[in-house]
């Protein structure tokens, strides 16, 4: 492949198709192994950034610069499809260097570790390949593949690697860039994209602020905020209690989870209960049946004269 060029006679460029992608939950890679979309067979076919073959992965996006997608001239590391980096220029595209990228659902401060396997194609310079790996949420990053006297076609030498990042928005554009300075037909050969997702342990103040907290009463009616006090809490790393002053501190002693997750009931029936107060239920679904069980647990405690009203 790549030896040749292919001049302007083959590629009949449409406009660009923008055609929006939907993103899989938890950040899962779609079609991270290459395998699926509109391929015309053989070795490889090039795919060229605003042309109608931009989309031809599914999943995936040519956003700049060429990509070759290898079929049957190399071996892939998972199934019978890859990629080339470095596409074949044509007279539309002049750039050998090409970039991918797929937009992801992602959950924000959730971690994803980005696999995938790295090679070169072994049939021209540069021996040494880059690279660059891209996200919000993490710097850019190089990944270097060296082609030696062993690397061939059916033998690749793929190497697993991996890129972290923790999100910084409810969708994430995941990109793969060869290194634009090599400008030859061989690239880093990319294949079997996958992701893991770690969901973050440890709530900021900002998690208060996502919903799970909302306007209270003192039983004297007296309303409270006690999104702020857990902004407190999480902000003094739990020195403040949630609580009116005077009155005794939390007995929460466990680690703090993210608002609405499982540990915001312990953090509301051990501080907010342990203080004589009630806390909002995180899930709207199931609130009036806690707000009914709490009612009916600080009526037992500190009798009716004294009993809380939930804000509406
Ligand atoms: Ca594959």
């Amino acid at each position: 492949m790549k030896r040749r060029f292919l001049g302007g006679a083959i590629v009949a460029v449409v406009a660009a198709i923008a055609l929006p992608v939907a993103a899989l939950a938890g950040g899962d890679v779609s079609n991270g192994s290459f395998e699926n979309g509109n391929f015309n067979g053989g070795g490889y076919e090039t795919l060229a950034a605003g042309t109608a073959t931009a989309g031809a992965i599914t999943g995936w996006s040519v956003t700049s610069g060429t990509v070759d997608w290898i079929g049957t001239y190399w071996t892939s590391e998972d199934g019978s499809k890859s990629l080339d980096m470095n596409g074949t220029a044509t007279s539309e595209v002049p750039s050998t260097a090409g970039t991918i990228s797929q937009i992801l659902a992602t959950t924000v401060n959730n971690k994803y570790v980005v696999h995938f396997f790295l090679a070169g194609n072994p049939t021209c310079g540069p021996s040494t390949k880059n690279l660059i790996v891209s996200a919000a949420g993490a710097a850019p990053q190089n990944y270097s593949f060296t082609n030696t006297s062993t690397t061939t076609l059916t033998n690749m030498g793929w190497e697993a690697e991996a890129y972290s990042f923790a999100a910084t928005g409810a969708s994430t554009t995941l990109t793969f860039s060869a290194d634009p300075s090599n400008t030859s037909l061989c690239g880093p050969a990319l294949d079997n994209v996958s992701t893991t997702e770690t969901v973050a342990a440890v709530a900021t103040g900002a998690d208060c602020k996502r919903g799970g907290w909302r306007t209270m009463f003192e039983p004297d009616g007296t309303p409270f905020k006690n999104q702020g006090d857990c902004v407190s809490f999480y902000a003094t790393s739990g020195a403040t209690p949630i609580g009116v002053p005077g009155r005794p501190a939390s007995s929460f002693s466990g680690t703090p989870s993210v608002a609405g997750g499982a540990g915001q009931h312990t953090l509301t029936e051990e501080t907010m209960g342990a203080i004589g107060r009630v806390a909002a239920s995180a899930c709207p679904p199931c609130e009036d049946r806690a707000a009914d069980a709490r009612r009916a647990r600080l009526q037992s405690v500190l009798g009716e004269a004294r009993r809380p009203v939930l804000a509406a």
